[in-house]
């Protein structure tokens, strides 16, 4: 009922008046009434003027179902928003219900996580009400050997849904968004499969939006950058997500139905922070200089090492050495 109440106000430019909402819904004023202040209560701001109704005058930036689903232009993705105001990772919950059965386009976002997390057990800081904490399921029938192409084309997604928003981005192989050589985006792929039978992958997303500078902790000061601290104003985190969605959709059906990465291993290319540049191939300890050739049609960064054999790496720890 609150959804339907929401609805209808954000789909009229006055007033709606509580009889109307009475009986078009078949509650009472009363049921009304009590319906708005609990919009209230989640941040809403409504105006009630007696005789002529209630106005809807400001929403939250909240990253809730209630808020995304009238931003979104896709079939699948989004189709199902579960939201949460805090929990302990988007990625682990995502998999609890991956195994009860939740179907492909499902997303989970969160105001914040406790325990976000980073690629090889490293943390993911994700703090309340100004980051996009979110997870996308996926059920893709292809082989499991190439599920490292999604984290490629989730990165070519969200740097052009950064574009439709003014803001250029590089993107760092195989799962960074930068700008300013800071990190504004982490994006962390995860499976469940038999050998060649893909059960489900979790997309997880995390991208500093509206953190300001000294909530960073300290360690990530250096490193990290959220889009406020960049421009210097607020951005519209619902929106971001619909545009992130919409980009995403395309060009992840291109690749699971068409076998087409084109466009999207193209715009990594494009947005390369890496290609040409002097690198650091870190595997554990070991740290070995190259120089990053290209993106190939599998995704896979080519590198050429100092004795001037070339590899392919899959996936994995690369840095941008300092002259
Ligand atoms: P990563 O292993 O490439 O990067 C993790 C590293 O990034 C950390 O060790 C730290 O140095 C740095 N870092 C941590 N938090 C931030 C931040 N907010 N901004 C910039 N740098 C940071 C990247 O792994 C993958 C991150 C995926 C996060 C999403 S959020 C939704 C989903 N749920 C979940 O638990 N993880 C994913």
């Amino acid at each position: 009922m609150k959804q339907k109440i929401l609805s209808k106000l954000k789909s009229t430019e006055g007033f709606v008046s509580g009889q109307m909402l009475s009986n078009e819904y078949g509650i009472t004023r009363a049921a009304i009434w009590k319906n708005i202040n609990q919009l209230k209560k989640e941040g809403y701001e409504v105006e009630s003027v007696p005789r002529k109704g209630y106005r809807l005058i400001s929403s939250p930036d909240k990253i809730s179902s209630k808020e995304i689903s009238p931003l979104l232009s896709t079939k699948v993705f989004g189709k199902k928003i579960i939201h949460y105001d805090s929990i302990g990772s988007t990625n682990t919950e995502a998999k609890i219900l991956c195994d009860q059965g939740l179907e492909e386009g499902s997303v989970i976002l969160a105001e914040e996580q406790t325990s976000g997390r980073g690629r090889l057990g490293r943390n993911w800081s994700s703090p309340k009400g100004s980051s996009i904490s979110m997870s996308l399921v996926l059920r893709p029938d292809i082989n499991p050997v190439n599920v490292s192409k999604v984290t490629q084309i989730s990165a070519a997604a969200l740097s052009l849904a950064l574009d439709e928003l003014g803001v250029s981005s590089g993107i760092k192989w195989p799962n960074d968004i930068q700008i300013n050589h800071k990190k504004i985006c982490g994006i962390l792929t995860e499976m469940s499969s038999e050998l060649n039978k893909i059960n489900y992958v979790i997309m997880g997303i995390g991208i500093n939006v509206n953190i300001n500078k000294d909530s960073f902790p300290d360690e990530l000061k250096d490193i990290a950058t959220s889009l406020k601290h960049e421009f210097n104003r607020e951005f519209s985190r619902k929106e971001l997500v619909a545009l992130f969605l919409k980009h995403f959709e395309k060009m992840y059906f291109d690749f699971v139905k068409y076998n087409n990465t084109e466009e999207a291993f193209n715009i990594c290319r494009e947005k390369s922070v890496l290609l040409g540049r002097d690198i650091n191939v870190i595997r554990g300890s070991k740290i070995t200089p190259a120089k990053a050739i290209s993106i190939d049609d599998n995704g896979e960064l080519l590198v050429e090492y100092s004795d001037g054999t070339r590899s392919n790496l899959i996936s994995g720890e690369v840095s941008v050495r300092k002259k």
